[in-house]
């Protein structure tokens, strides 16, 4: 009846992994690895056309992004309000994850960089091109090119870097207010910052330093303390059984999910 599209390592699979838990809700788990690019798959594509992870299918209805997932999954289910009452804190939540979004773009190059250019390096040209010209949004594609030529240089990683800081020193100010992004209580914003900034603090922790941004680590440190957090985000949460490697892309394509 309900089932999680997701994969264990990315942010937005743990915003959605996150939110399922603290409300409580059971679910399938049906884990897309995105390092076999079973997220490019045409079954997969039926549901997600992005080509992205997550994807929620409920009662046969596939609901995408991760922020509208996370609203929907509140808005359907019993269990603990995530979202405020309050209009403002509402505004002041969705505003959180337009920064979240945006950062996410400057994340997500930190990330191929750092862990996925060696997996591209890797691939055969032949699967190169395969991912390219089956990745459906523009801006994925461009970022596929770059990744199968020279990649990220200096220039891209220091701007990637500026909106990090941009984005953590707001963080520091905003949870001046009560220690949470969006009003009086835990919300969806706190759930959809979370996952970045772990992120940031797994490969840039200068980027969250303890004395520059203390907020940020209390916020984070008793986030992280969350029963539903530790489920979310423990390694190879939820995955379904390794599968067989050394298979072309091509191949991979070919089989159903
Ligand atoms: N917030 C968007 C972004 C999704 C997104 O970027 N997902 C990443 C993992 S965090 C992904 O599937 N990347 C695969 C790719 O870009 O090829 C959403 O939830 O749809």
């Amino acid at each position: 009846m309900l089932k999680l599209c997701h994969s264990g390592l990315s942010t937005c699979s743990k915003q959605v992994r996150h939110c399922l838990k603290e409300k409580g809700v059971a679910y399938e788990s049906n884990y897309i690895e995105l390092w076999r690019y079973e997220n490019l798959n045409p079954q997969y594509l039926k549901l997600n056309p992005n080509g992205v992870v997550p994807t929620l299918v409920h009662d046969g209805v596939p609901i995408i992004n991760a922020f509208a997932i996370n609203e929907y999954i509140d808005d359907a289910f019993a269990g603990p309000p995530l979202k405020p009452d309050d209009p403002k804190d509402r505004a002041r939540m969705r505003h959180w994850t337009f920064m979240g979004d945006d950062v996410h773009q400057a994340i997500i190059n930190l990330t191929y960089t750092a862990n996925l250019k060696s997996l591209v390096d890797a691939l055969s040209e032949e699967d190169k091109q395969t991912m390219i010209d089956h990745t459906p949004m523009p801006e994925r594609r461009a970022r596929w090119v770059r990744m199968s030529g020279e990649g990220y240089g200096e220039a891209d990683i220091n701007a990637a870097l500026g909106k990090v800081s941009y984005t953590v020193a707001w963080l520091e100010k905003e949870l001046a207010n009560t220690g949470w992004l969006a009003g009086p209580r835990f919300s969806l914003a706190d759930i959809y910052l979370l996952s970045n900034v772990h992120r940031i603090r797994e490969l840039y922790p200068d980027q969250v330093d303890m004395v520059a941004f203390p907020r940020v680590n209390e916020w984070r440190d008793k986030l992280m303390a969350r029963p539903a957090a530790k489920e979310a985000y423990a390694p190879g949460t939820d995955e379904t059984p390794p599968r067989p490697a050394g298979k072309s892309v091509d191949g991979i394509f070919a089989e159903t999910i």
